[in-house]
């Protein structure tokens, strides 16, 4: 295989997985038969638990297209969900070991391919995992490629994705991706709800992210999602809020290149939406005579 595989963030765990297994372009079969009765358990039990959390906190697209998924009580075959995916959206969704370098994560889903991790957690790992797993992938992210406008726009990150590589500004849109498809938020008429794949997916994130009075809620701001940092070893501290998913379509529609060159110019946030000091230290100032 080619090089170390991404990790989000600056985490030192090696990647999981087993890359001996996927293609030049990361992806592998989902070897089904590689399943445990344990495995299966603990997707149907991650399932019923945060199925049982969604009402009230997650979106109504996702809690319409949730049923798209199929059976709960043993972990999915991809094909089954393709079979159902590709006539809605023109998605499916392809097997990776787990996190892949991000050029080739971008191709993937600039040809509408959503690669899905093929491992799932142990059970000690029920209530919290550092790197996604099937479920993270499956039930957090898979739902919404339903969604036209949803679909749309995934397709469209992974084209900037590629533009973003070329130009080195992977980390200001990776930010983008962190701070919408993953942790976002949307208001409806009854109140906050979440889109994002990461709180979707987490027992516990899921309710602090809508009902939480500590972390910081914005109006979602590309060049500020962009330009904050994110931790990914705990719950946000900062999320950013959408009106519709349509008009999160269209706040990212055109060319991120300008914008890319204003904002390295410009300081960043720290996770906690404080102004993150420059990382590299200011030249001292004149001598001042002891
Ligand atoms: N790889 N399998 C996988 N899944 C992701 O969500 C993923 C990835 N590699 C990189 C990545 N996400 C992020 O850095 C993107 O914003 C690029
Ligand atoms: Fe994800």
């Amino acid at each position: 295989m080619g090089q170390a595989p991404v990790v989000y963030g600056q985490s030192e765990r090696p990647p999981r997985g087993d890359y001996s297994r996927a293609a030049s372009d990361y992806t592998c079969a989902q070897d089904y038969a590689s399943y445990t009765e344990t495995d299966h358990d603990t997707y149907r039990r991650l399932h019923a638990r945060q199925s049982a959390l969604l009402p009230g906190r997650a979106c109504a697209e996702f809690i319409a297209a949730l049923p798209s998924l199929g059976p709960h009580k043993r972990i999915p075959r991809f094909e089954d969900i393709n079979a159902r995916l590709m006539p809605a959206t023109g998605w499916q969704i392809v097997g990776v070991p787990g996190l892949i370098p991000e050029l080739a994560f971008f191709e993937l889903l600039a040809e509408r391919r959503f690669p899905v991790t093929d491992w799932i957690r142990t059970p000690a790992e029920f209530d919290y995992i550092v790197e996604p797993d099937i479920f993270h992938d499956l039930f957090g992210h898979v739902p919404l490629l339903f969604n036209p406008v949803l679909a749309d726009y995934v397709q469209r990150y992974g084209q900037g994705g590629i533009k973003a590589h070329r130009l080195g500004a992977c980390e200001m849109l990776a930010r983008l991706y962190w701070y919408t498809i993953e942790f976002g938020l949307i208001r409806e008429a009854g109140g906050l709800r979440a889109y994002g794949a990461g709180i979707l997916s987490s027992g516990g994130e899921l309710v602090h992210a809508v009902e939480s009075p500590e972390p910081r809620r914005l109006p979602l701001s590309v060049e500020r999602a962009m330009r904050s940092r994110y931790r990914i070893d705990s719950y946000q501290q900062t999320y950013f809020v959408i009106d519709s998913l349509q008009q999160l379509f269209d706040m990212t529609d055109g060319d991120f290149a300008p914008l890319y060159a204003q904002l390295r110019a410009l300081p960043e946030f720290a996770a906690d939406g404080s102004e993150a000091p420059p990382v590299r230290p200011a030249p001292p100032g004149p001598r001042t005579p002891a």
